[in-house]
């Protein structure tokens, strides 16, 4: 990989928003040669749209190496159009016709085996685990990578050595994941350029800047998981938020965990993207695959599990596709 880069144009390393994504793209910044421009999709978007295709234009890349972002078919159609792709993933996703689509995931190993892309990313290189390795590790699994022995036998020795614990590795991952829940997109692609030469989690733990955002985040949730809730059915409570930031999940996950098991929480958000509204329910859904079935045949994006649904969809079609949703509920 490293002596492909030998023309003008820069190649093109895309990952994605989250502290994983900001890790892996680091790790591979220290071993790639030549030059590269960090691009991060519109954040919430798991596809390159419009904006994001028209900027990749102006780039013209010479190749794409992707890490951490199972994009879809059309959009790497699209990256192909301009050279060789390169993926490094660990999520589910189908296998691509690239020049490389690593991802020991679908080979069939396991989430436990392979925690984070960081974690792939690091053993395709050869090196050794280090801190961006876990950052990437604790950024997708947090508290749950307690229960992963073969992961732990691995931070549990580095943390050591940095004289940390495990609360201070989860506070570096909260304070860079502030940035995408800002919508701080530019900070987002620059983040790998300063994470590449970061040795120590204290490093992190002192910028200014990460503390004071989240400070302002955990301060905006607090005040908005205490608005009062509009009843709308039997056991359905809905919250309209107006936030330039992407927390709809938190502020949902915190208000339908301060009520009934049995009551459903339905929050949603039009001012993160202009024309889109985020919508999270959470709760005693009783039908969630339905609704996440039905969402997606619309055209839009959604997903979730048992007790949590999230989805984007037009602003303007939100009220017709909300009133069949709650029919469902
Ligand atoms: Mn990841």
């Amino acid at each position: 990989m490293a002596k492909e880069n030998e023309t003008e144009e820069p190649g093109l390393l895309l990952h994605h928003w989250d502290a994983d994504g900001m890790s892996s793209a680091a790790i591979l910044l220290r071993c790639l040669e030549g030059t590269y421009e960090t691009f991060t999709p519109t954040i919430g978007n798991y596809l390159l749209n419009e904006e994001d295709k028209e900027e990749i234009r102006k780039l013209d890349p010479d190749h794409t190496i992707v890490a951490d972002m199972a994009l879809p078919k059309d959009s790497i159609e699209f990256l192909k159009g301009f050279g060789g792709v390169h993926i490094f993933d660990h999520h589910i996703q189908e296998r691509h016709d690239v020049e490389m689509h690593h991802n020991p995931i679908i080979s069939g190993k396991t989430p436990k085996e392979y925690p984070s892309c960081s974690w792939v990313v690091t053993e395709y290189l050869e090196l050794e685990p280090d801190i961006l390795t876990i950052l990437g590790a604790f950024g997708d699994r947090e508290t749950k990578l307690k229960e992963n022995e073969r992961a732990m036998n691995v931070i549990q020795p580095l943390m050591d050595s940095f004289k940390v614990g495990f609360d201070d590795m989860l506070r570096c991952v909260h304070m860079m994941d502030t940035l995408h829940k800002l919508g701080d997109r530019k900070s987002i692609r620059e983040f790998p350029w300063f994470l590449m030469d970061v040795t120590h989690p204290n490093e992190i733990l002192s910028r200014k800047d990460l503390k004071e955002n989240l400070e302002k985040l955990e301060e905006t949730i607090e005040r908005l998981s205490k608005r009062e809730l509009t009843r709308s059915k039997e056991n359905l409570y809905r919250l309209r938020l107006k936030t330039p930031y992407n927390i709809i999940s938190t502020v949902t996950r915190k208000i339908s965990w301060s009520r009934s098991d049995d009551d459903i929480v339905m929050v949603t958000n039009p001012s993160f993207h202009p024309g889109e509204t985020q919508v999270y329910i959470r709760g005693a859904i009783p039908n969630s695959k339905e609704i996440i079935e039905y969402v997606r045949n619309k055209g839009h994006s959604a997903g979730g599990k048992e007790d949590v649904v999230g989805m984007v969809i037009p602003t303007e079609q939100e009220d017709e596709i909300l009133d069949e949703v709650i029919k469902k509920l």
